[in-house]
């Protein structure tokens, strides 16, 4: 048997029943292979959207997401979205196809370098910042091939480089001979760092008012049972990253997202807490508004990941490296041995305050007859959609207005591709998305610069029907840019370009598509979103630019 098919072959019985996909001539055999027996392959129309796809799928379903690719200018094509899914630290393998190195033709000497398409993949993943594996011995490349699997299932990004004469060579049944460095373990908070989170949260002085914030890695931990149980001991409020968005929802004394995107509420509650406890969160800058949020405030922040501490912010009052989950029990544990309890937040004024604030009447509506505010068009998409939904957003002025004014339900229902702040994921991390968890609706909220970088991917989503609702936030142009231009006092024409109708597009492509201008429009679709879908539903909406946020 060829390596080609022991890979496919290895890779179905590792529990992978999806693939995403743009093949060249030395992959394309083991992506044919794959989807005939049984491994469903989604052909992509570019590289970045299909390692987008995998991340998708892994962000929502936390299975592995694969991802299928040729080598050389293929594999560079996708390196931008493999830095995204790396630094999300999402469980996605990416198939490349890699030079020859002379394993079946020993006698020639094989320069890479005569190769055309040769660029070194392995020099180019480390100065990524990936995790790349080379697979260079037909004899173990199976039993290295399924080491890489399990690496990249436990969390990790890994780019694994099959040459394409190892590809056609016999397979044979060596074990392993690839090493992979050693992962650290998480250590658990040692009790000295509890006893003095206990100690501070005791001593009413400094801590009458505390404050929880989660990040994604509290998510990822399973930790929300342990840190409202902790918030409810303690008194504090809770609020989160952005990442985390919804996290404590339903609990009477969370605030909601804590940052740029954070409501007036939330705000005027968060500047006035003495003590922030921070849970698997970077604190990057948008977080805690270069620091000015949580000024006055003592920091303890608790991270299985030692390099986030200091990362954006001032180091912490205390910096914890443990695991969040276990943290959390501990600290409990050592409070309720206390009998500390305190009211800390906690009156009938503040969660009267919390209950009562309505978004949707903190802005007065912008819309004119042929565009829509875009904090309206976001309120009002939150109510025709279904509640269970996973929202994906793209970078883009526009995000200001998804991200605060169209609700989300509890991680992993809000993903934001957004790692290294490049636009350019949305398509592909809702198509994967869609495939991952098919039982919620996916929804696409993207500028049109954002999906015009991206349209090809439409058409997958388009060939293969996938159910996903595209919403365009659509102000003809590169809002962003816009912003900064109007901000120099330059003029903003420099960064607008007219659009092609995405309803005609979509139409084009083989899916659904509509122009929207007004609420009136919108609220027509009502019954058309309650409506299962059949493929993408492209809404191309018109908003009005210049908005404040
Ligand atoms: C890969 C990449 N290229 C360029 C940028 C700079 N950039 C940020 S937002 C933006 C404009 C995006 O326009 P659009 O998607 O229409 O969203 P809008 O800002 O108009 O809401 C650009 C070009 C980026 N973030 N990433
Ligand atoms: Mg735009």
């Amino acid at each position: 048997m060829r390596v080609y098919e022991a890979l496919a072959i290895a890779l179905k019985e590792s529990g992978v029943d999806a693939v995403f996909g743009l093949c060249g001539s030395e992959t394309v055999k083991l992506g044919y292979v794959l989807d005939s027996i049984g491994v469903r392959f989604y052909g992509t129309r570019h590289e970045s959207q299909a390692v987008a796809m995998a991340d998708g799928y892994a962000r929502v379903s936390r299975r592995l997401g694969v991802a299928l690719i040729s080598r050389g200018p293929g594999f560079t094509n996708a390196i931008s979205a493999m830095v995204v899914a790396t630094r999300a630290h999402s469980p996605v393998l990416i198939i490349a196809g890699d030079t020859a190195v002379g394993a079946t033709t020993p006698a020639k000497t094989v320069s890479r370098r005569a190769e055309p398409k040769h660029i070194d993949q392995v020099a180019i993943c480390h100065a990524a910042g990936i995790t790349p594996a080379s697979l260079l011995d037909a004899e173990s490349a199976v039993e290295d091939f399924r080491l890489v699997i399990a690496r990249a299932r436990s969390g990790a990004t890994m780019s694994v480089n099959i040459p394409t004469d190892i590809l056609e060579a016999t397979a044979g049944d060596a074990a392993s001979r690839i090493v992979l460095d050693p992962v650290e373990p998480v250590p658990s908070a040692d009790p000295a760092s509890i006893g003095t989170v206990a100690d501070l949260l005791q001593s009413g002085w400094a801590a009458q008012k505390p404050m929880i914030l989660a990040g994604r890695g509290a998510f990822l931990a399973g930790a929300r049972e342990e840190l409202t149980t902790l918030a409810d001991i303690t008194g504090a409020i809770l609020t989160t990253t952005l990442l985390a968005r919804s996290y404590f929802g339903g609990h009477p004394y969370n605030v909601g997202v804590c940052g740029s995107l954070t409501t007036d509420v939330a705000s005027e509650l968060i500047v006035q807490a003495d003590t922030v406890l921070a849970f698997g969160a970077s604190l990057n800058g948008r977080t805690t508004l270069d620091g000015s949020l949580i000024k006055k405030a003592r920091l303890i922040h608790v991270d299985s990941d030692e390099s986030a501490f200091g990362r954006f912010t001032a180091a912490p009052d205390l910096a914890i490296h443990a695991d969040v989950k276990t943290t959390a029990v501990a600290l409990i544990a050592e409070l309720q041995h206390r009998g500390h309890s305190a009211k800390g937040f906690r009156t009938a004024e503040v969660a009267e305050q919390i209950r009562d604030y309505r978004l949707e009447s903190s802005f007065t509506d912008a819309s004119t007859e042929t565009a829509i505010d875009p904090r309206m068009l976001m309120t009002r998409l939150d109510r025709l959609l279904p509640l269970e939904r996973t929202l994906v957003v793209e970078g883009g002025e526009h995000l200001h207005f998804s991200c605060k004014y169209l609700g989300v339900s509890p991680p992993p229902a809000f993903l934001f591709p957004m790692e290294t702040y490049a636009i350019g994921f949305g398509v592909g991390t809702s198509i994967g998305a869609a495939v991952g968890q098919p039982d919620r609706m996916t929804v696409l909220e993207i500028g049109d610069a954002g999906l015009m970088m991206t349209l090809g991917d439409l058409e997958t989503a388009a060939r293969y029907r996938i159910p996903i609702v595209v919403v365009i936030s659509n102000n003809d142009g590169l809002g962003s840019e816009m912003h900064h231009l109007r901000n120099a006092g330059l003029s903003e024409e420099f960064a607008r370009f007219s659009t092609p109708s995405f309803a005609a597009v979509a139409s084009a492509m083989g899916a659904e598509g509509y122009t929207i201008r007004t609420t009136a429009d919108l609220d027509a679709f009502g019954e058309r979103l309650r409506q299962p879908l059949d493929g993408p539903l492209v809404l191309d909406c018109h908003v009005v630019s210049g908005v404040s946020h």
